[in-house]
């Protein structure tokens, strides 16, 4: 496997253990406080993660690696958060559920060859893109929710202060 793809990989895989860490020290209060209206909680981002990796990163990839250019739908995320089942909302069965998730996604990507990395599936808004253009987007869809919740915490510290 070629180092870029290890690295994306690696990435991955130091999601999970980031967020429990982050979440570790983190109450009630803190994992529901909003920063703003339209800005979610650190419990739906979390939420957000476990739906997202079930439902959309794996699905699309095992979609990519065994449909030829598969056309990709368009969801609306804000639509299928109203729609979730939230009966598994406390955060450590949210970073249990994305435990599983992620491992059974990392289980499958540790195996690629160099031609499945090469697959591709068209999708409305970005076209036509590759398995490994998928993982990118992905670790940057980690990237920038882990940079959220970050973002979550200090606020939340602010209003201690
Ligand atoms: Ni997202």
């Amino acid at each position: 496997m070629i180092t870029a793809r290890s690295a994306l990989i690696t990435t991955l895989e130091q999601t999970h253990p980031t967020l429990v860490r982050l979440t570790a020290a983190l109450n009630d209060e803190a994992l529901d406080y909003r920063q703003d209206a339209d800005e979610w909680t650190i419990r739906e981002i979390l939420a957000h993660l476990v739906d997202d990796e079930m439902f959309i990163m794996r699905t699309r990839l095992e979609r990519i690696i065994k449909e030829d250019v598969p056309s990709l739908g368009s969801h609306d995320e804000k639509y299928w958060y109203s729609q979730r089942n939230k009966g598994r909302d406390r955060v450590s069965e949210l970073l249990h559920d994305f435990a599983i998730q992620r491992a059974a996604s990392l289980n499958i990507l540790t195996f690629l060859r160099d031609s499945e990395w090469a697959r591709k599936a068209y999708h409305p808004e970005y076209d036509h893109f590759t398995a490994e253009e998928w993982v990118g987007h992905w670790v940057e869809h980690d990237t920038v929710h882990i940079a959220q919740i970050k973002r979550n915490i200090a606020s939340w510290q602010a209003t201690l202060a």
